[in-house]
């Protein structure tokens, strides 16, 4: 696919699906498909926590991954693993605070390469606004799908950065279903970044569908 153009960011955040081995329920590459077909708009290769898989396991599920995003033009972000998203020229990174520092990751991609950074200060904000393509802010609501996560903080967050930072790409995190989505979007968010609601869905061609 073609590489990713700034102006293009805030579409492809509209339906931002994260998954890793950890996450799926069954096969990731069938999840993932099933996702894919159902219209996600980005993917996040995020395999991370308990059973998560590492070395040769974990770059050939992420090949295999990226080769299927291509197939749909949806753009293959790698969260946290900056190597492994040079090596397989992903189209991104998305790093967390307890990650390595933005700026030397900026450094390491490149301008063409999408950088998101997750966030849950105004401070946080501020200095991602600087090096950062879009920010993941969160969580919004109870999530049992990060084991460090931080306490549900609604969308105050969202709306600050809608308000100060009006060009940054954001995408809001944690909790979010097809039903609560719009408080989200609502807020000034993007885009929905989404685990469970859609790995974990019985149907995840419809639920990823019904985020539109
Ligand atoms: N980051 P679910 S919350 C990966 O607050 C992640 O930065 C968060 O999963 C943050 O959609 C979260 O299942 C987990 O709640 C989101």
């Amino acid at each position: 696919m073609n590489r990713l153009y700034y102006q293009d960011i805030r579409k492809q955040l509209e339906i931002y699906f994260i998954l890793g081995s950890q996450n799926a329920k069954k096969d990731p590459l069938e999840t993932v498909k099933e996702a894919l077909e159902g219209g996600i708009t980005c993917f996040q290769f995020r395999e991370k926590g308990i059973g998560s898989l590492q070395g040769a396991e974990k770059r050939e599920l992420a090949t295999s991954l990226f080769a299927l995003c291509q197939q749909y033009h949806v753009p293959f972000i790698i969260n946290d693993d900056v190597d492994l998203a040079i090596e397989l020229d992903a189209d991104g990174v998305h790093v967390g605070q307890e990650d390595e520092d933005i700026a030397s990751v900026r450094e390491k991609i490149g301008p063409s390469k999408m950088l998101g950074v997750s966030v849950h200060t105004k401070e946080e904000l501020r200095r991602a606004a600087e090096l950062a393509d879009y920010v993941g802010i969160g969580p919004v609501f109870g999530t049992r799908s990060k084991d460090d996560a931080k306490e549900p903080a609604g969308t105050w967050l969202i709306e600050h950065a809608t308000k100060m930072y009006p060009s940054l790409p954001k995408v809001g995190i944690g909790g979010i279903t097809p039903e609560n989505a719009v408080i989200v979007r609502n807020a000034g968010a993007d885009g929905v970044a989404v685990i469970s609601a859609i790995a974990a869905s019985k149907d995840i061609r419809l639920t990823a569908n019904l985020f539109k």
